[in-house]
């Protein structure tokens, strides 16, 4: 592994040496997918005849599809519905959803993402995805950031969600690197567990109250520079 410091400028507490691979969360680090995510559960708790909030949607985020699903009805006040009622909701509420995804363009990559993706293959620092959705490769095409990617871990890879570390194992394992050299960038609490749990340093995006467990946090990825000199 190369030995340079301070990798990241202006965050040289989080590595004194170059990374062998940054492993990234999709929704909430490189886009923003809750608004259609939202938009879709949203539609389903309209046709089930309640109203879900953007609040309730917060709970949703780096959650599983089935997950999602039982929180909404949580919500919903819904109880006793069998495991294929179940999938058959799921499945319309994915639907819509596939529906605004494959809308997306590049312009919904968020602020600062490209130029840090740029930064870190500039540098020769392999980069993987780590998700839960099992819609990513679709997400990584209309938004056209799918080269950058060595290894793709999505929902479609793993049995075990976040927190379970398994999407954060097997990118480092895709990836051909020990996870102690690898950082995970992560938007949700469940998220930054499953790095700690992989033995990953990782950079929280977001709240600092809800992802305190980081080892840095930062307000979005324009915060970062990768410094290769
Ligand atoms: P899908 P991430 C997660 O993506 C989302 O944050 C979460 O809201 C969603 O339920 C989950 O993917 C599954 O998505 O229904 O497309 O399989 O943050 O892990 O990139
Ligand atoms: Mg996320």
């Amino acid at each position: 592994m190369p030995t340079h410091p301070s990798p990241f400028t202006r965050h040289s507490s989080l590595v004194t040496r170059l990374p062998s691979a940054c492993i990234f969360d999709l929704d909430g680090v490189l886009v923003d997918t809750a608004k259609y995510h939202y938009l879709a559960w949203k539609r389903l708790a309209d046709e089930l005849g309640f109203y879900f909030s953007e609040a309730d949607n917060e709970r949703l985020k780096g959650v599983s599809r089935m997950a999602s699903l039982d929180i909404l009805l949580e919500v919903g006040g819904i109880t006793h519905l069998s495991a294929q009622e179940k999938l058959v909701l799921a499945d319309r509420k994915n639907n819509w959803y596939v529906e605004y995804i494959s809308k997306m363009t590049p312009d919904e990559v968020l602020p600062g993402a490209l130029e840090f993706l740029q930064q870190v293959k500039a540098a020769g620092v392999k980069i993987a995805l780590g998700s839960a959705s099992k819609n990513a490769g679709m997400i990584l095409q209309r938004t056209n950031i799918s080269a950058f990617f060595d290894a793709v871990i999505d929902g479609n890879k793993v049995s075990n969600a976040k927190p379970d570390p398994e999407v954060f194992l097997l990118g480092a394992q895709e990836l051909g690197v020990q996870p102690s050299e690898c950082i995970v960038f992560e938007d949700a609490a469940a998220g930054i567990e499953a790095a700690i749990r992989a033995g990953m340093k990782c950079v929280g995006v977001g709240n600092p109250d809800i992802l305190h467990r980081a080892t840095i946090v930062i307000p979005s990825l324009l915060e970062l520079r990768m410094n290769n000199e």
